[in-house]
């Protein structure tokens, strides 16, 4: 059997799950998919991703798909790891110009230890699992990132929700991921990052409610982006920069990719659903939920036609 019928998206995977069909990728299209060591993890798990370029040049814009920071955001992993398998074997024409006209790097599963503890210990985990005082774990790993770190919506505590951490890049996923999107940051024309829930499409940054750099292109786009994906199943998002729509919320990976590298396009989506089944959406929503992001993300990379 193929790798994507073996896997599926009718259930949510493990870790492992993940990584297996990531390897399978690379054994069926091994022209085409390239596995990556993006990162290490406290706990000494790998961070794997792929890189999937149908040019032999490999000087495609790159675009950079990020899930699973947030440990119990399980519908995030399915829905980028749903996109990818379409980049490799969709039909339709515009899913096949975005998959040829870019270099995709998918990271599924950025915070291993996190997601691990979701499926061994606590279904509700969010954070890193780095040991701190108090006896607690974990610094959240959206709020330890290099840009404007400490700046707002972020804890001190370390038995927080939303610990930051000691100092920026503390937490070994987040440093070592940091690392690699510096050696590709001069490919990279979009930044991804995806969070379940809340229905939200998100612009930077978290650490202030300005609108920087190139708001007045990203907003429209994300409003057009928000259209494509009602128009499948009539699911609302609301778009709008991160500090208005939600909450300020400092040291998040897109405020600090976008602040570091200028990319482009940097998005963070809040997937389904609007707090009915929260961050258990059940499994028979990972294919819708899937399809009309796919369709908002032909609309955001339509920007580079
Ligand atoms: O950069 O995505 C961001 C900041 C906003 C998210 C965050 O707090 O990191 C929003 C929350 C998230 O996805 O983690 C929203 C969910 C519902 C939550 O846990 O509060
Ligand atoms: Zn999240």
């Amino acid at each position: 059997k193929f790798a994507s019928e073996r896997f599926g998206w009718t259930s949510y995977h493990t870790y492992e799950e993940y990584n297996e069909y990531l390897r399978t990728l690379v054994d069926r299209y091994p022209n085409t998919v390239t596995l990556l060591q993006g990162g290490t993890s406290y706990e000494g798990r790998q961070i794997l991703g792929v890189r999937v370029s149908f040019s032999s040049s490999n000087l495609n814009r790159g675009v950079f798909l990020e899930s699973l920071i947030h440990a119990r955001e399980w519908i995030t992993g399915a829905v980028t790891t749903y996109v990818l398998n379409e980049l490799l074997t969709s039909t339709d024409p515009a899913v096949r110009r975005i998959a040829e006209n870019h270099d995709w790097y998918v990271f599924p599963v950025f915070n291993p230890d996190g997601y691990v503890f979701t499926h061994t210990s606590n279904r509700m985990w969010r954070k890193t699992r780095v040991p701190y005082s108090g006896s607690c774990f974990g610094a959240d790993p959206n709020r330890n990132w290099g840009h404007y770190w400490n700046s707002g919506g972020s804890s001190a505590l370390p038995c927080s929700e939303t610990y930051r951490g000691p100092r920026a890049f503390s937490e070994p996923s987040t440093r070592t991921m940091s690392e690699f999107i510096t050696s590709i940051s001069h490919r990279l024309v979009a930044y991804l990052s995806f969070h379940s829930y809340s229905q939200l499409l998100l612009i930077p940054y978290g650490y202030t409610a300005a609108y920087l750099d190139n708001y007045n292109v990203t907003y429209p786009l994300g409003l057009r982006a928000a259209q494509s994906l009602a128009s499948r199943y009539g699911t609302q998002y609301t778009v709008g920069n991160i500090v208005e729509a939600i909450y300020v919320a400092s040291g998040g990976s897109m405020d600090w990719v976008k602040g570091t590298y200028g990319t482009e396009i940097a998005y963070t989506y809040e997937l389904r659903d609007t707090g009915r089944f929260g961050f258990i959406l059940p499994a028979e929503q990972i294919i819708p939920t899937a399809v009309e992001t796919l369709d908002s993300l032909v609309t955001i990379l339509q920007y580079f036609q």
